[in-house]
Order: C-alpha cells, then structure tokens, then sequence
C-alpha cells in the first residue's frame, strides 16, 4: 500500500467548517442551559430537539440535573426519552410546563414560527402555549424575513372528507397565491401521512407573503375540519441561533 505524502502547503490556515447537524447540536446544548433541576420541560421534536433530549439525559445520569419531569411533544419523542431513562409525564397531571425546548422549521425577526413540517405540531402547540418559557433552537438556516413564504405551512385536519377541508383552506386564499396539498407518506405510497392523533395534514404553499399572520391564522381555525395549524404567532420567547460564526440569543 502507498504511504500517504506530505499536505500540500496551504495559503491560508484550513477552516472549520460545521455541518449543519453539529449547528443545531450547539442551539441545543445551549437551551439545555436554561433547565434547572426541579423542572417540568416540555420536550420537543425533530433531529434538532433531539439533541437536547439526549443532552438532558446525559446530564440526568451524571447528576447534574436532578427531578426532572418530561412532556414528550410526540410519540418519538416519547419513545427517545423514555429509552433514555427520563421521567415522563403529561399535560392531564402537570398543566404548567416550566420551559419547553424545540425546533422550528423557520423563525422571522418577530420570533413567530412555522413548525410541523415534521408533523407534530398539534401536541407541540398544546404543550409550548401552556409553557412559561419556550425556547427556540434552529441554525441558520432557518431565519427567514416572512414565515410561510418558503415551504409548507402545515394544517392538521380531520380525516372525515378531507377533500372538503382541503377545499375551503384553499378557497381562504386564492389560487394564485396558495396551494393546499394533502401530505402523503414519503416513501410514495400514496397514503396520507397520519399524524400521532389519527389526522391528516394539508399543507399550504403560499407563493408569496401571507400578510396579515393573525387574521390567516384565525381563519384556517375557523374552519370545522382544522384541529391547529404550524404558525406559531407570538409564543416563543427566546430563539437561540446557532450559525457558522457563533450562537445569537434572541429574547421576545
Ligand atoms: C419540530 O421539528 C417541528 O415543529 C419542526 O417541523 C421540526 C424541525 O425539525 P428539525 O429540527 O429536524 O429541522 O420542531
């Protein structure tokens, strides 16, 4: 076998360049920051939130976090957290959450979200508005100036003619601004994706600003089919930024 030769001289020193997992590693860890032993954390979803699920974890068994009790914002969240070893419970027996923790698939200046693309925004809005502090862990990736204006704004549905629901979600915005699509199951199938409450999703595709969030969000919950939608308007009260050249804290 060869031996490798020696580096080619470099003109400038190489750079760290992290990838885009180790960004959303460093928002999470720095969230789990805000927890104290004692605390009831809500416990959010997606490769983000994961690593401060595992965080929490790690820093149960060394003893440095003490009596903490979970509220898993999904089923595999629960599942993650249950395998950890993290005392789990819910929103029946501990309706004040002290601090949630999550992702988001994108954040404007304003602190408002979408969440859901992942499917779990139902429980994790139940659980993030009945929290005193909710914090945010995106990279950078994720800033945008106008939420809803760069992929799907998710709407959790009834499954009962869905078509129908479908229909007046997208008879709320016209045509050449917005596209309802039923969410199917990745993979092809053509099934509708399912969410962890036996629902379906219809996703919007606006092709331009949504304008007026409140009056777009009290329409689609106006609406009989919709059980909740992805923009989470003014309930986030720290975003924590994870970019190439360090960490932003962002209060509301
Ligand atoms: C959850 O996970 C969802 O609300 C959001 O859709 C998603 C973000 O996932 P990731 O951190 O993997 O980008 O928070």
């Amino acid at each position: 076998s060869m031996e490798a030769g020696p580096l080619s001289p470099l003109s400038s020193p190489p750079q760290v360049v992290l990838t885009q997992d180790e960004l959303k590693k460093i928002a999470a860890y720095k969230a789990v920051e805000f927890v104290q032993s004692g605390m009831v954390l809500g416990l959010g979803t997606g490769s983000t939130a994961k690593h401060a699920v595992d965080r929490i974890a790690d820093l149960l068994r060394k003893g440095k976090l003490k009596n903490i009790i979970g509220i898993p914002t999904s089923k595999k969240t629960h599942q993650q957290a249950l395998s950890l070893g993290i005392p789990l419970s819910d929103l029946d027996s501990h309706p004040i959450v002290d601090l949630a923790i999550d992702g988001a698939d994108e954040v404007d200046s304003d602190l408002n979200l979408v969440k859901g693309r992942g499917g779990s925004l139902l429980r994790e809005k139940m659980i993030e508005s009945a929290c005193k502090k909710f914090v945010v862990i995106v990279d950078e990736s994720k800033l945008v100036s106008h939420i809803g204006a760069n992929g799907a704004m998710p709407v959790e549905i009834v499954p009962f003619c869905w078509k129908f629901t479908q229909e007046r979600l997208q008879q709320l915005f016209d045509y050449a601004s917005c596209m309802a699509k039923l969410r199917t199951n990745s993979g092809g199938n053509g099934e509708p994706f399912v969410t962890d409450n036996g629902n379906y999703i219809v996703d919007l595709y606006f092709k331009k600003d949504i304008g007026d969030l409140r009056a777009a969000s009290d329409a689609i919950l106006r609406l009989a089919g919709v059980v909740e939608h992805g923009m989470f308007l003014g309930m986030a009260t720290t975003v924590i930024v994870a970019g190439e050249l360090g960490v932003t804290i962002k209060n509301k």
